[in-house]
């Protein structure tokens, strides 16, 4: 294979990107522009390669991968944390956003949750994203399938929590900023879960995509060597000198 990718570019259709619209990662603007850490690094690698027709697709975490094997977008560029399960069905860049996970908790955190083996002993539940990181990192570490129902989005989990559904959140530290800042919700955020492996994405293409897949990582690595990346990585809260000592190697490693 290799033809399918390259030859959409080469025809000058748009550029499908999967995201989640969940700042800081990605974002989509109420008059359609697609922005958001994520976005705005492929755009640039993109431009690099004299492609600047992108189209943004929303989806769920549960949908990215088997959308992309499905053809229904092109890349995943929605923070789209590595894993062993996820390295295994489609090839990933170099890392882009390295981050960490937290919880939200009531004001007051009157449950003491603050790391896994709190959540692990505590008779209490935390809200994560269907066919997201947390839930399945959470599990290989030991976490009880019952203590951490999913919710499609964000703001769907901040429901839950609000409704007394569930006692908190568990999701990326900045997500969990964003979406108190947006929603001017009253909860609080705990430092990093110290017991949780860093985080880190890259952008998810087709393994059978190699042509341009190979063009866009090689620009990818000399973009995040550029003044420009690193602006935009400052603009959404990320940290470009850890994005650039993280390997997809290392990354691909986590449970
Ligand atoms: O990779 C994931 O599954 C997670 N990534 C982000 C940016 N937010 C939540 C999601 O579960």
């Amino acid at each position: 294979g290799g033809g399918g990718l390259q030859q959409r570019a080469d025809s000058g259709q748009p550029i499908r990107l999967a995201i989640a619209n969940e700042p800081p990662y990605t974002k989509l603007e109420a008059d359609g522009t697609l922005t958001g850490a994520a976005p705005d690094i492929a755009k640039a690698v993109l431009k690099r390669m004299g492609i600047e027709n992108v189209e943004p697709a929303q989806a769920g975490y549960d949908s990215m991968i088997p959308g992309l094997q499905a053809n229904r977008w092109d890349i995943v560029t929605a923070g789209l944390f590595m894993n062993k399960d996820r390295c295994a069905q489609v090839q990933y860049t170099t890392p882009d956003l390295v981050s960490t996970e937290s919880y939200a908790v009531p004001p007051g955190n009157p449950q003491g949750l603050r790391t896994v083996d709190d959540l692990k002993n505590k008779d209490l539940t935390v809200a994560v994203l269907a066919g997201g990181y947390e839930g399945r990192t959470a599990k290989a570490l030991g976490v009880p399938e019952d203590k951490l129902p999913t919710y499609q989005q964000a703001p769907d989990a901040l429901q839950a929590m609000q409704d007394g559904r569930v006692y908190g959140i568990l999701l990326p530290t900045l997500t969990l900023e964003s979406l108190k800042e947006q929603q001017g919700a009253n909860f609080e955020i705990t430092p990093p879960i110290e017991q949780f492996p860093l985080t880190g994405s890259g952008h998810a293409f087709r393994k059978s995509d190699k042509t341009f897949f190979e063009k866009y990582n090689t620009e990818m690595k000399a973009f995040k060597e550029t003044k420009e990346f690193e602006q935009i990585m400052s603009k959404w809260g990320f940290d470009a000198e850890a994005s650039r000592k993280a390997t997809t190697e290392e990354l691909c490693k986590t449970e």
